[in-house]
């Protein structure tokens, strides 16, 4: 089993997929310094340390990330709120993160999100280059990882894998999900293999859609896949005949790639 040559540091540990990933990757082995503001709900694992810190905590972050080789960065605030309780997690944060990358040359895997693009419609497809169309400031603070990831590869040659994740849930629970639903699974798949391959490819930075082998996943297109060499094995095909026409009957919602997230605070006069 191959397994990273430097402790990789993982952020949001306490979080939905920060424990996924957390029991996963310590049952083959690696170090992982763990961390987040609130306490590590489970059992830590083996060959794991837990470390309590706030990311806006810029000497903490740096502190934790000393040695390490990778940082996965999945903490901060993961569902839309106000912008001003946005802004410390998830701009301020990730800078500091960014800085624990640059300082220590650990490639950065940034769980940034769908809701980077939200508003794209549901019937467009896209390619890693689309243009950012933000639902909500949950969404524009990922789409400004993702330009922060630029700026630190230009600048400073950090590599990045941002990771524009669907739905990562157990199991798809609505039809929309039939389209963006990521496995536990293929997400740790993804996450090892954007710690474990050799580089980024020439680009310094790549996008990735995380997604599952969905059939009704129609929206996103070309990525850096190959690159790392990740391809996804699960399907929420299974779910389709329980879940087909589960929708919310809300028109914005529906209309739109993020979905509900679109429709949260939606004043404009409603698509037709
Ligand atoms: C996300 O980015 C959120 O973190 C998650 O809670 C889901 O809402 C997901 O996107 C989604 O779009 O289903």
């Amino acid at each position: 089993m191959t397994v990273p040559a430097k402790p990789t540091l993982l952020t949001g540990a306490s979080g939905a997929l920060g424990r996924v990933l957390a029991k996963a990757l310590a049952a083959q082995g690696w170090a992982l310094r763990l961390t987040d503001r609130v306490p590590f709900p489970d059992k830590v694992p083996e060959g794991a340390r837990f470390t309590l810190a706030e990311l806006e905590d810029g000497p903490a972050i740096l502190r934790l990330a000393e040695g390490c080789g990778t940082i996965l960065h999945f903490g901060g605030i993961s569902v839309e709120h106000p912008f001003e309780t946005v802004i410390g997690p998830n701009i301020r944060g990730l800078y500091h993160a960014y800085e624990a990358a640059r300082r220590e040359r650990m490639r950065m895997v940034f769980a940034s999100s769908n809701h980077t693009i939200g508003f794209h419609e549901r019937n467009e497809v896209l390619d890693d280059d689309c243009q950012m169309r933000s639902d909500g400031y949950y969404g524009i603070s990922k789409a400004y990882g993702e330009l922060m990831g630029w700026l630190y590869w230009d600048k400073y040659g950090v590599e990045s894998v941002f990771l524009r994740i669907g739905s990562c849930t157990p199991e798809p629970t609505d039809d929309r999900m039939l389209s963006t639903w990521l496995s536990h699974g293929d997400l740790t798949r993804l996450v090892e293999r954007s710690t474990l391959a050799e580089s980024t490819g020439r680009a310094g930075c790549l996008v990735i859609w995380g997604v599952s082998k969905n059939a009704r996943m129609t929206w996103w297109r070309k990525d850096g896949r190959e690159t790392i060499g990740w391809a996804p094995q699960d399907s929420a095909d299974p779910y389709i005949a329980k879940l087909d026409g589960k929708a919310s009957g809300n028109p914005v919602a529906e209309r739109y790639q993020g979905g509900s997230f679109c429709a949260l605070d939606y004043s404009r006069k409603a698509p037709t």
